[in-house]
């Protein structure tokens, strides 16, 4: 039933399994054909093609911009806080709207922007760089998004009403259990965990089964670029973790609702259970949080700096194996908490361990600018920036793996010092340089660079004179988490130093937004490739047509775009003007999961409503189980039930086809 995938004779795959049977290649596009590849891949007009649309550059730009929009609104609430911790007795706050205000930022911040960020530029990225016309499942991609948007929403409904979560992010007990906290404050962040895990471990699933699956032929594993270790080592790790946190939401709200008595030490619980629960999540979180950024850097830095990135192996290696480790080192969040010496001493070791892997990366890094010939564009100013602020918020997260100084730094201005200069230092100013560097792909135009050096200047200074003098806070004494602070303690300058230092940097954060705004509305055109990169994704015209390939480029090395200058003549070199053409409908190219030799030609799914009906039908489920109105939850789930049949109904055109056309 099936033609043969023919290949050209003189292009091996890294292991030459012999041919695969499917869709012949083409050499010279005609066309007819990138008219017929338009026309399968392209969205339905209107509304239905806007809430339908499954294509990963679509999904990834409304992460990207909807978790913007989360920082905006975390960053509004740290100004409010800052404003209110700027002088001594200040009454702007009270103690409970405090509360709720560095809850809903941490859990804001963490949650709803840091990885769904990330996750937002790995969508866009990954089919680029991968040479694919899409993620493993873009209807699940779609999903993802959805379900984040819409459990966002839930989270935030909540803080109007002055019923937001209000017991930090990391959501302790016995604070959160009912006897202490009996509105529904915590019952949100309960179900709102559950509700945005489901996002996050669908997309995390689809990233594995992308990489091993969609990448162009010949891009073997040690040849797709760093960004894609670091989402496929978040992703692993997502699914690992995220299952202990939900379990130990919903079992918090069992407690919380039902009167059992999992946390209750008065019930036999025990509230410790917990913290292990929370963490054996929160540090790999941590972790996948940073490494995607990390990659963003690894495969962006070089690219300023005209070499290949120094060490690609070592760098590999080191993001799956601060992962791994990084699954160890849970307890040194509870150092203070009275475990047995013997336990505390080993998480400490851990802790030390972990920073062999980030080191690597950073001497990786320097060793990258210090060997290239570097540009000094934007980019390469806010990618260098990170080195210093990881190097930075590296050394105090070290010093607090030690036991002795970890009880005195704990629950201090320390931390939050710390946790800034890495969450900030590594994810987000990774990602504005990412911005900067990636803009002109998604949207064919470039970024200002005279209004860049302002932004990151305003940015980089700002964040130094907001988070470098915490650590001096702490190491004074004033503990994280009070609302205020007296007059004779002594902190009040320092406090107002920093308040400064903290609206200076939103002032740069509102500087990029208007700018990426001003280079959408009249930035200089960019170009196929304006920064001269090495990775497929620079191969395509910017912003990338909807089937992103007219032919799926067969690689040969891993910078297709520098062979030229990196391979002798003799060597074998990638062919991106000549690959599998595909153009029988929606298709795309399936590969072996190590090698990727080509083995199926996948018809993929078009345009669906069904990933948001389904992602709305779980706001009455959600929202009865808060409310505790079964009838309201039985609905939604219902509604979620129906839906699931409609999404799984035999796809008779999908199949037949499938059926005649894929041979392994
Ligand atoms: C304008 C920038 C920012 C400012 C001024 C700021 C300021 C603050 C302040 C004042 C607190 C509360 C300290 C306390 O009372 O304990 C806090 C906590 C926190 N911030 Fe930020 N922050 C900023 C951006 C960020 C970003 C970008 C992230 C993460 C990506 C982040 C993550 C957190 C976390 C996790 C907490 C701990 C919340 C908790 O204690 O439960 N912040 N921040
Ligand atoms: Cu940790």
């Amino acid at each position: 039933m099936s033609t043969t995938l023919d290949r050209p004779a003189d292009w091996k795959a890294p292991q030459d399994a012999g041919p695969v049977d499917g869709a012949p290649l083409a050499s010279v596009i005609p066309a007819e054909a990138e008219r017929r590849l338009a026309e399968a891949w392209e969205d339905s007009p209107g509304l239905r093609g806007w809430f339908g649309t499954v294509d990963h550059k679509k999904i990834g730009i409304r992460y990207i911009i909807t978790a913007f929009v989360f920082l905006t609104i975390g960053g509004v609430e740290a100004l409010v806080m800052r404003l209110q911790l700027a002088q001594p007795n200040n009454n702007l706050l009270n103690p409970e709207q405090y509360n709720q205000l560095f809850s809903m930022h941490g859990v804001t911040m963490i949650f709803l922007y840091a990885l769904p960020i990330l996750s937002g530029f790995s969508n866009y990225l990954w089919p680029l760089m991968l040479g694919s016309r899409d993620m493993a499942y873009p209807r699940l991609n779609a999903l993802s998004f959805w379900l984040y948007v819409v459990s966002g929403i839930f989270l935030y409904v909540s803080f109007p009403l002055g019923a937001a979560p209000n017991d930090g992010w990391f959501n302790y007990v016995p604070n959160g259990s009912a006897e202490y906290d009996p509105g529904p404050n915590i019952d949100v962040y309960c179900l709102g965990m559950i509700f945005l895990g489901i996002s996050t471990a669908v997309g995390s699933a689809n990233f594995v089964v992308t990489l091993l699956r969609m990448r162009a032929p010949g891009m073997s594993l040690n040849r797709v670029p760093i960004i894609i270790w670091g989402t496929l080592t978040a992703s692993a790790a997502n699914l690992l973790a995220i299952p202990a946190v939900s379990l130990a939401c919903l079992m918090l709200w069992f407690d919380r609702n039902f009167g059992t008595h999992f946390y209750d030490i008065g019930g036999g619980g025990q509230p410790l259970l917990w913290q292990h629960l929370f963490w054996m999540f929160g540090h790999p979180w941590v972790y996948a949080v940073v490494l995607p950024a990390m990659g963003m850097v690894s495969d962006g830095l070089p690219v300023h700096c005209r070499r290949p990135l120094v060490g690609y192996t070592l760098v590999a290696m080191a993001t799956v194996t601060t992962m791994v480790v990084g699954f160890g080192v849970w307890l040194h969040h509870m150092f203070a908490t009275g475990l047995p010496s013997l336990a505390l001493s080993f998480f400490s070791a851990a802790s030390f361990v972990i920073a062999i892997p980030s080191a690597i990366s950073v001497f990786a890094w320097i060793a990258t600018i210090w060997t290239g010939r570097a540009r000094l564009t934007v980019p390469f100013l806010f990618f260098t920036s990170v080195i210093l602020l990881f190097v930075i918020g590296g050394v105090s997260g070290v010093m607090t793996a030690s036991l002795a100084l970890d009880w005195q730094l704990t629950d201090t201005y320390f931390i939050v010092a710390h946790l800034h200069y890495v969450l900030i230092g590594i994810n987000l100013f990774a990602v504005v340089g990412a911005v900067y560097h990636w803009f002109p792909k998604m949207t064919g135009r470039m970024m200002n660079e005279r209004l860049g050096y302002w932004v990151f200047g305003l940015m980089f200074g700002g964040f130094n004179v907001a988070f470098l003098p915490m650590h001096l806070l702490g190491l004074e004494g004033m503990p994280r988490r009070v609302y205020t602070y007296g007059a004779d303690m002594g902190f009040g300058t320092t406090n107002l130093v920093v308040t400064v230092g903290a609206i200076t940097f939103a002032g740069g954060i509102g500087l990029f937004f208007l700018s990426i705004l001003l280079a959408r509305l009249s930035g200089r055109p960019a170009g196929p490739n304006p920064w001269d990169g090495p990775s497929l994704e620079w191969s395509i015209p910017s912003p990338p047509p909807a089937y992103n390939f007219a032919v799926i480029p067969l690689i040969a090395s891993r910078h297709p775009l520098w062979e030229d200058r990196l391979l002798a003549e003799d060597q074998p070199h990638s062919r991106l003007a000549e690959g599998y053409l595909l153009d029988e409908g929606k298709e795309t190219l399936g590969v072996t999961p190590l090698d990727a030799e080509p083995d199926v030609i996948l018809k993929m799914p078009g345009d669906s409503i069904l990933p948001v009906l389904l992602s709305v039908s779980l706001l009455p489920l959600f929202g009865g189980m808060l409310l505790l109105k079964p009838w309201f939850a039985a609905a939604g789930a219902a509604a979620a039930f129906a839906i699931l049949i409609a999404w799984f109904w035999p796809h008779p055109v999908l199949q037949r086809e499938e059926q005649a056309r894929m041979y392994v």
